[in-house]
């Protein structure tokens, strides 16, 4: 297996600290991941960032009811962010925080090199703003009279600013979603953003002087620096870009080493965000990139959303469940992931949110289908695959058992789709199974490629369930009546060990924890895993299995819901 293959960059949106995350931002983080944990396993020098958006009117405001300064306020959320990512097993590289004086001194730096290039200029913004978005809107652009994002009232806005010269970059804009199609991701998103900047876009208004929880505008007092400008530097202040003077490289850490990350890895990859940012991440973002003459990153990656009664689900419904005032309805969608990790395990929490919804698409969040899922693929079909194969080999071999003699050679997928190596006698079931279980890390690839991760579980699934049935077609326990048949039941067996054993290379990236599970009951070493190892059936010259915990147990989905809502 070629380690080695270049490097890749993935970053989330960096979150709004004004209240706990709930499962929507999770499905977010949850994919990077799970992209991140893959592009790892096949060779690449992967660097994940994550982080936290923690300037703007928004913050300060509930600070303020909240009776702390917006620095005490963040570090409480923050930290909390920083738990829940932890227990969700989330791998990121970095995790950068917009209050970090490396990242603020590198976005005044921004700011300074875009007005030195003549792209920032001084006047008099007049408009319609939406606090809770932070956003400016034109006339055209409400929705009867209300915020185009969330719906909101908007109010009548005018102060001295700064302006970036946003409508001057809009014919390259256009050009580039031509010349560059795969730059946004999915097709309707561009579609949409090529309509939005053909209506004409106006300059940017970068900056405000009507609260001060921001990064101050460094070429004039009394101003801070619009919080997506801020924002979306931070996708390249991580990496250490710019390169900062003597005196200020001080303040913001260690910048050698941080510039050379840029060097490393941007432009990035991709940048995963919802549907709602993408206007930001291809169109001001780009913008602010061609004005630096720094590189483009290769992707911006639009996903849905995560519906509750048809809504968004959002940081004010997950609060509303908390304070238990949306009543028994909504108790029955717990949307806090703290607590559905607790009660279902973090595996579960991420199958469900990988294999449910579609790339791109909303969908609906309900509990009972997460439990459904739990049962039926997690415990049945993964569960049992795993146990009824330590609990035969156990008690028919004590566990030891060998590869059979006749898969001297290696077998392995071919490059035009079939396996070469099959022993020539081999039954046809086994040939099945053996054929099938080669064919899946490729389908796994083609689907990861186009961040179908619905589909790549779905194919890994196929093969689980394909496993399973193997074992209904070889009824090794007649096979164990026979003492004639123990060669046979040995193969069996060996198949089914081999067969978990790709599993566990296939679900790695997704289900880590489960993974190294099977790997410990395989008796493998839990954490020595490539991706080549799915790719080669009879690896294992010998399995010493052992029986352990079930992966996941059965949920009684009655009960379970009704303990909901007793308040259990
Ligand atoms: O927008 N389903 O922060 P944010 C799916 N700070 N995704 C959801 C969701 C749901 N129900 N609710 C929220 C910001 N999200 C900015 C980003 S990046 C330079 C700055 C997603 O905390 C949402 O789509 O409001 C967005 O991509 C992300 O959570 C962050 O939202």
């Amino acid at each position: 297996m070629t380690k080695d293959r270049g490097t890749y960059y993935i970053t989330t949106p960096i979150y709004y600290p004004s209240a706990n995350l709930h499962v929507g931002h999770t499905y977010c983080t949850v994919m990077a991941d799970a992209m991140a944990r893959f592009k790892r396993l096949q060779g690449y020098d992967v660097m994940f960032l994550t982080g936290t958006d923690e300037h703007g009117q928004k913050i300060q405001t509930i600070a303020d009811a909240a009776g702390k300064s917006p620095q005490e306020y963040v570090d409480g959320i923050v930290a909390g962010v920083k738990e829940l990512w932890a227990a969700m097993e989330i791998s990121y590289d970095d995790f950068i925080r917009t209050t970090e004086e490396r990242h603020k001194s590198r976005v005044q730096e921004i700011f300074r090199r875009l007005y030195d290039k003549g792209d920032i200029y001084r006047g008099v913004y007049e408009g319609w703003y939406c606090a809770p978005c932070e956003s400016f809107w034109t006339d055209v652009q409400l929705v009867g009279g209300n915020c185009p994002d969330c719906g909101r009232p908007v109010e009548r806005a005018k102060e001295d600013a700064y302006f970036f010269k946003l409508s001057e970059y809009a014919d390259r804009l256009l050009a580039l979603y031509e010349e560059r199609p795969e730059f946004l991701e999915p097709e309707t998103r561009r579609n949409e953003m090529t309509q939005f900047i053909k209506q004409g876009l106006d300059d940017l208004c970068i900056s405000r002087s009507s609260f001060d929880w921001g990064v101050p505008v460094p070429i004039e007092e009394g101003q801070v620096i619009y919080v997506w400008l801020d924002a979306l530097s931070n996708y390249i202040t991580a990496l250490g870009w710019p390169e900062l003077g003597a005196g200020e490289s001080e303040a913001a850490g260690a910048v050698e080493e941080n510039s050379d990350k840029y060097r490393k890895y941007w432009p990035a990859d991709v940048h995963l965000v919802g549907k709602e940012i993408v206007r930001f991440h291809s169109v001001i973002w780009p913008a602010m990139l061609m004005s630096l003459g720094e590189p483009l990153p290769k992707q911006i990656r639009g996903h849905g959303w995560l519906l509750l009664d048809g809504g968004k689900l959002s940081k004010s419904k997950l609060m509303e469940k908390n304070s238990g005032a949306d009543g028994a309805a909504a108790s029955r969608n717990i949307v806090d992931p703290v607590e559905l990790i607790e009660r279902y395990g973090v595996d579960a929490l991420k199958y469900f949110l990988l294999r449910e919804y579609t790339f791109g698409q909303d969908g609906q969040y309900q509990l009972d289908t997460l439990l459904h899922r739990m049962n039926s693929d997690l415990a049945n079909d993964l569960g049992n695959l795993l146990s009824r194969t330590t609990g035969m080999n156990g008690k028919y071999f004590d566990g030891v058992i060998a590869r059979p003699v006749s898969y001297s050679g290696s077998i392995a997928a071919n490059p035009s789709g079939g396996v070469d190596g099959i022993p020539p006698g081999a039954p046809d079931v086994d040939r099945a199974l053996i054929t099938l279980a080669l064919g899946v890390a490729v389908r796994v690839e083609g689907h990861m490629d186009r961040f179908e991760f619905n589909r790549a579980l779905e194919a890994i699934w196929e093969f689980i369930s394909r496993s399973n049935k193997y074992i209904d077609e070889t009824e090794p326990w007649a096979l164990a009546k026979d003492e004639g048949g123990r060669g046979r039941l040995g193969e069996v067996l060996y198949n089914l060990a081999e067969s978990l054993r790709i599993v566990s290379v296939l679900i790695q990236p997704f289900l880590h924890w489960s993974s190294e599970k099977i790997r410990e009951q395989l008796g493998l070493d839990p954490t020595d895993v490539e991706w080549g190892g799915a790719r080669a059936f009879g690896l294992v010259g010998e399995y010493r299995t052992v029986k352990g915990d079930n992966l996941f147990p059965r949920i009684d989905i009655e009960k379970e819901l009704a303990a909901i809502e007793a308040g259990e």
